[in-house]
């Protein structure tokens, strides 16, 4: 029983630094996330995008494998290509973060992609996501919605 509480301790040790006024940037293993955004999504829409970017600190290749969130029924990878001037989403399996490089996922590019939401992304609120790494493990970013209009998330979110 003991074993398994410090079991559950340590699968939690992710540390988090919270700066003056925003969203955390996660720091876990060698991984280094940015604050995580989404833009608020309308009545009725049944998907969201999800936007932040991993850099790879350590010496060995990180992969991302999967997602998840309690707001959504599937959770999987995009990347928006433009073919013939119409902007067309593919499914990415899995992302590697090559050692010493950043990804990012960004509009118009990568983003995780939440489908068949359970509820509309509501400005000013926050959604849990977590991201299952290979050699990090399960990490869970708090991503802040933004209004359907920002570029990116507010400086004082949180
Ligand atoms: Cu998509």
């Amino acid at each position: 029983m003991n074993l398994r509480v410090l079991l559950s301790i340590s699968a939690l040790a992710v540390a988090v630094a919270v700066t003056a006024a925003g969203p955390p940037t996660i720091q876990a293993d060698d991984l280094t996330i940015t604050p995580a955004w989404a833009h608020a999504t309308p009545e009725g829409e049944t998907a969201g995008a999800v936007y932040f970017t991993i850099q790879n600190g350590g010496r060995q290749l990180e992969t991302l494998l999967r997602a998840s969130s309690p707001v959504a029924d599937e959770v999987i990878f995009h990347r928006t290509n433009d073919q013939d001037g119409v902007a067309h989403m593919e499914q990415l399996w899995t992302i590697d973060v090559v050692a010493g490089r950043t990804v990012k996922f960004a509009p118009g590019a990568r983003h995780v992609m939440l489908n068949q939401l359970r509820q509309p992304l509501v400005a000013g609120k926050t959604i849990p996501v977590t991201l299952q790494f290979q050699h990090a493990g399960a990490i869970t970013l708090q991503v802040q919605v933004v209004p359907a209009s920002a570029t990116g998330p507010t400086e004082s979110g949180g």
